[in-house]
């Protein structure tokens, strides 16, 4: 019999989905749960998902899952992963729970040099709740909050939260990544398992932020989706490692 070359994994529910056509989400989901699975730690794995369109998360990934309130999953991973200093600990955060309701939570952790990871689904906008703006929405760039497009002048410059973070003593492992190319769906994979390997460690707070998807509130068809993420995010949210620990144990760092 041949060898599958492609299976499911064990680390998603056989269950539906109820994300939108084209949405990153799910994508993103498979990538940490797929890494958890081949470094064989679904079972030693624990995941905070606070609220946005991630708060179903403990339906669709095989992990066990707390659900935090808005914004609040650092602190409530800080503390599953310090009385649990086994387990990979990980957040999944948008970017309105993230990076707007929850900023002081993330900052804090980070700096304290939390032993998780948080995994920030960066799509420039608040998908759950219909489309308003978010700290990461783009000049110029409409939403039900920003008719006419975001201004800075009425609200500012969109955050480039991993270069934020990068400043931090505690964070030591920062990457962005985008989920809209198999190439770069690859590099994403790689990142999630870096940042996981760094916690295994106990080196510190590690960060991946995943460029993702929105078409339904973006406004354009999956396809268009893609290239919408592609043609005005990479420009404004360059990819990259932002910080990374020296050399790893038998690695030498990239
Ligand atoms: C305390 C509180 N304030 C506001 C809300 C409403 N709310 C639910 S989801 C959400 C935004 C989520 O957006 P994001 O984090 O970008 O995630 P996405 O849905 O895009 O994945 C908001 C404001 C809430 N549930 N609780
Ligand atoms: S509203 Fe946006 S973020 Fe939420 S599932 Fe739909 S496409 Fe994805």
């Amino acid at each position: 019999m041949a060898t599958p070359v492609f299976e499911y994994t064990k680390g998603m529910h056989r269950v539906d989905t109820n994300f939108c056509p084209g949405c990153t989400h799910g994508i993103a989901h498979r990538l940490i749960t797929e890494t958890l699975d081949e470094m064989g730690m679904l079972g030693n794995a624990i995941g905070v998902a606070p609220i946005g369109c991630s708060v179903q998360a403990h339906k669709f990934m095989n992990v066990d899952m707390c659900e935090a309130a808005h914004g609040r999953a650092p602190a409530v991973a800080s503390g599953i992963r310090r009385v649990h200093p086994d387990k990979l600990v990980y957040t999944y955060q948008g970017d309105g729970d993230l990076a707007s309701i929850g900023t002081a939570e993330i900052v804090h952790a980070a700096a304290r040099g939390e032993k998780f990871t948080t995994f920030f689904i960066n799509n420039c906008i608040y998908g759950m709740t219909g489309g308003q703006m978010a700290p990461t929405t783009l000049i110029g760039q409409k939403s039900t909050t920003s008719q006419d497009g975001r201004t800075k002048e009425q609200a500012g410059n969109p955050i480039r939260v991993s270069e934020l973070l990068s400043t931090l003593d505690g964070a030591v492992y920062v990457e962005r990544v985008a989920l809209n190319t198999p190439a770069n769906i690859r590099k994403a994979k790689a990142a999630v398992r870096r940042a996981f390997e760094i916690q295994r460690q106990g080196l510190g707070f590690t960060f991946i932020e995943f460029l993702s998807t929105c078409p339904t509130n973006w406004g354009v068809t999956p396809p268009d989706a893609m290239k919408w993420l592609t043609d005005n995010m990479l420009p404004y949210y360059p990819l990259g490692v932002y910080k990374q620990p020296e050399k790893q144990d038998g690695e030498v760092a990239k």
